[in-house]
């Protein structure tokens, strides 16, 4: 009998933290932002004054204008005068909160205006008005943890530094576009899924297919499929858990890889032609090997001309680019950033790479059945294994809003929609994180053409 060759699956056991009961419940990120107002125009944007990060994303506020509370005993007269004094004009008082808007002179910067407002007597504060974008917040028990989607420089693990802000794909602000459609099926091609998890069991579309074991029943004997799922596209705002990043696409479970975490080239290749032939939407390859096989490429195109988005992992041993990753015009292949927008070093690179997306220390879901009593079913876990399904779910509301693209015009949008964080070091598209980490937002959002 002709030897099968062996997958080696790069599920990269680097960080595998369980949650512990007593993880404290944290408020959700974000506390601060408020409707944008759209009945004033569109704001000016500036740096914000702390991070000098460029506005447009969440971070700026308005360059005309600052807010100054006065001391309340103050008349609006009283105001108004102070305001003249210093060049300004004013707006009127927002009520309850008795904020006032102040204009900027012409010359003077939001920054030179704070300081001198700052130092007046009769006013207790002044402060940029932020800019603010409609973002969704999702009651998700461990959503705090989850820096993937929303950073806010959350510390995962006490003792550890946290991230940098905004070091995140823009989840929030795109699930205000979309959610997800529940008639895309996005296939987790793994270990199978956990079909009874509590964060899962409402969003799988059937038990799916098993080619290790020959039955119809997908149900994950590893872990690692598990994992995969959840990130892609666990049950969202239904309190428990973690938030996916497709909240309402359905997750299609075919098992290919064994209790141990290894599977056959076989396997693999009938595993993406049933996804396919199953109405699969987007599929996720989040396994690799090292040998290139014309059978898994003829796959892998099989699902590109039916319409499927395929999206696979670099890998994790620090080399070249494994397969099918590698087959570059077909498939989204996927390097790991963490929560600085860094490449872990054993992120494998390559020019078939295409962009990266967060990988270190994702919370996601876990077998029940392996959780000990007294703990949550989901762990941290790391690797390109683990930045694939977020592209995964990319992909998923992509198709959602825009079912008639062509899978070639989205794996652009999601390349060219992508953040070039190394852009120090490597300018422009690069073998180590491709076009960049993603960006839901700038892919999901619209921009107004300005005038
Ligand atoms: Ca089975
Ligand atoms: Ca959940
Ligand atoms: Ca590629
Ligand atoms: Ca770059």
């Amino acid at each position: 009998m002709k030897a099968k060759h062996r997958l080696v699956l790069f599920i990269a056991f680097l960080f595998t933290v369980f949650s512990l009961q007593a993880l404290t419940q944290q408020t959700g990120p974000d506390q601060e932002r408020i409707r944008r107002s759209t009945d004033r125009g569109r704001p000016e944007y500036a740096p914000h004054p702390e991070t000098g990060m460029e506005a447009g994303a969440n971070s700026g506020y308005a360059a005309d204008h600052i807010l100054v509370k006065f001391n309340p005993l103050l008349t609006t007269q009283h105001v108004d005068s102070i305001v003249r004094a210093y060049g300004s004009r004013t707006s009127q008082m927002i009520p309850v909160v008795g904020l006032y808007r102040v204009g900027i002179p012409e010359g003077s910067t939001v920054v030179e205006m704070l300081e001198v407002w700052s130092q007046n007597y009769f006013v207790e504060y002044a402060k940029p008005d932020y800019i603010a974008r409609i973002a969704v917040t999702p009651n998700d028990l461990f959503f705090s943890d989850q820096y993937a989607l929303s950073n806010t420089g959350q510390i995962l693990i006490p003792g550890s530094p946290g991230g940098t802000p905004n070091a995140d794909i823009s989840a929030a602000t795109a699930w205000e576009e979309t959610k997800g459609d529940e008639d895309i099926l996005i296939a987790v091609i793994d270990t199978g899924v956990d079909l009874l998890h509590p964060d899962l069991v409402n969003k799988i579309a059937s038990s799916g297919k098993d080619f290790v074991n020959g039955d119809d029943d997908a149900t994950d004997d590893h872990w690692h499929g598990t994992a995969v799922a959840g990130i892609a596209a666990a049950e969202s705002n239904n309190g428990i858990g973690i938030a996916g990043v497709a909240w309402n696409c359905m997750i299609l479970p075919v098992k290919v890889m064994d209790e141990n975490g290894d599977g056959f080239y076989a396997d693999v290749i009938e595993g993406i032609i049933w996804a396919v032939d199953n109405g699969a939407h987007v599929i996720n390859l989040s396994i690799g090997g090292s040998i290139d096989d014309p059978d898994l490429e003829a796959a892998v195109v099989y699902a590109y001309q039916n319409g499927a988005v395929v999206v696979a992992s670099s890998g994790n041993d620090g080399s070249s680019v494994s397969y099918p990753a590698a087959y570059d015009g077909y498939v989204l292949a996927v390097a790991s950033t963490d929560m600085d927008d860094m490449r872990p070093p054993s992120s494998n690179f390559g020019p078939e790479v295409d962009v990266a997306a967060p990988g270190e220390l994702i919370r996601t879901t876990y077998p029940t059945w392996d959780t000990p009593a007294g703990f949550y079913p989901y762990i941290l876990a790391s690797g390109t294994s683990f930045a694939t399904p977020h592209v995964t779910g990319m992909a998923a509301l992509i198709m959602s809003i825009k079912p008639w693209m062509e899978v070639s015009d989205l794996m652009k949008v999601i390349r060219y929609t992508a953040d070039d964080v190394n852009a120090d070091e490597y300018p422009g598209p690069d073998d180590y994180i491709g076009y960049g980490r993603i960006n839901l937002d700038t892919a999901l959002v619209p921009i107004p053409i300005k005038k």
